[in-house]
């Protein structure tokens, strides 16, 4: 939705996003139309940021800040896992190669 990467929705990428088939209906936007988006736009400048938006969405109770945040922390701790398992395998692999040439140094 935010076609110019800039970290706002500005009017015109809201009207363009909703009036692209398939995409205008995403669950979030079924109803998010021009006066909400006056709604949303909190400090008037014409451009919802990414923290309008959220606070939008949380205010109206259109996404569950709970379930968010436990994805967040959950995909954290996933990426964590991951990272600690990377280097444990990287471990595996070094004394493997330690051995192999503790082996061939013997031959
Ligand atoms: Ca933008
Ligand atoms: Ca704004």
């Amino acid at each position: 939705m935010d076609e110019d990467g800039d970290g706002q929705i500005s009017m015109a990428e809201m009207i363009r996003h909703t009036r692209t088939p398939g995409i205008g209906k995403s669950f979030f936007l079924q109803g998010f139309d021009l006066v909400k988006f006056r709604e949303a736009d909190t400090n008037n400048d014409g451009n919802i940021s990414w923290d309008e938006f959220f606070h939008y969405l949380v205010e109206n109770k259109m996404i569950d800040s709970t379930y968010v945040l436990r994805r967040m922390i959950d995909e954290q701790q996933e990426a964590h896992d991951q990272r600690v398992g990377n280097r444990i395998l990287g471990m595996v692999a070094l004394g493997v190669a330690c051995l192999a040439l503790v082996v061939a140094l013997r031959k």
